[in-house]
C-alpha cells in the first residue's frame, strides 16, 4: 500500500474545500468558521486551519488530502505543507481579475518549494464566468520545461473532482515514471 500527500492551494472561495469534501464524500475534517474577512472574499465561513480528508483507492492505496487556508495571512503555511507532497492541485477563481497574476504567484511558491511535484491547475466558477481566458491560463501554466494540465472543474460536483484528481494521478504517474528511466 502506498500513501500519496495531495496539497489543494488556491485564494479564499475558490473551491478547496468544496473539492475536498466532494472527492471525500463527508469522510473529512474541516476547520471552517465564520469568515471575519470579507475584503478577501465574500463567504461566510472560512477554512483556518486546513481541510483534510483520507481516501482509499479501489487498489488499495491511499489518498491523504489537504487544503490549505487560503488567506494570505497563512501564506507561511504553504512551504511547510508542501513538504513531502506527491501532488499538487491548484485551483484558480475564474471570477476573479487577478487569477492569471495569482496563478503566477502560485507558480512561483511551486518552483520554490515543489518544484519537482507533479501539479494540475483546476479551474473553478468558469458556469458564472464563461468568458475566462482559458488559453492565456494554459500559456502561463508551466514550471520550466514542464507544462502543467488545465482542467476546468465545478468543485461541487464529485464526478468532476475525481476527473481532476485523475488528471493530476497520471500526472503522479509519468514522473514516476521519469524518475525511474531518466
Ligand atoms: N457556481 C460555482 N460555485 C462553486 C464552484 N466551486 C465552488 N463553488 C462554491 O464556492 C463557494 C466557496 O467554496 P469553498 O470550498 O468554501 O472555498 P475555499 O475558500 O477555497 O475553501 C462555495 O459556496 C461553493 O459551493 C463552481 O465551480 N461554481
Ligand atoms: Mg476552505
Amino acid at each position: 500500500m502506498r500513501e500519496y500527500k495531495i496539497v489543494v492551494l488556491g485564494s479564499m472561495g475558490c473551491g478547496k474545500s468544496t473539492l475536498v469534501r466532494a472527492i471525500a464524500e463527508g469522510a473529512v475534517i474541516d476547520t471552517d468558521v465564520p469568515n471575519s474577512d470579507r475584503r478577501g472574499a465574500d463567504k461566510a465561513s472560512t477554512t483556518v486551519a486546513m481541510d483534510y480528508a483520507d481516501i482509499d483507492l479501489p487498489n488499495g492505496d491511499r489518498l491523504r488530502l489537504y487544503g490549505t487556508p487560503g488567506q494570505q495571512r497563512f501564506d507561511f503555511l504553504w512551504p511547510i505543507l508542501l513538504q513531502g507532497a506527491s501532488g499538487v492541485v491548484l485551483l484558480l477563481d475564474a471570477r476573479r481579475e487577478a487569477a492569471v497574476a495569482e496563478l503566477d504567484t502560485y507558480l512561483d511558491v511551486l518552483r520554490q518549494h515543489a518544484v519537482q511535484v507533479p501539479a494540475v491547475i483546476g479551474v473553478s466558477h468558469l458556469d458564472l464566468a464563461p468568458g475566462f481566458a482559458l488559453d492565456v491560463c494554459a500559456e502561463h501554466a508551466a514550471i520550466g520545461e514542464r507544462a502543467l494540465p488545465v482542467v476546468p472543474v465545478d468543485t461541487r460536483e464529485r464526478d468532476q473532482g475525481l476527473c481532476l484528481m485523475d488528471v493530476l494521478m497520471s500526472e503522479m504517474e509519468t514522473s514516476e515514471l521519469v524518475m525511474a528511466h531518466g
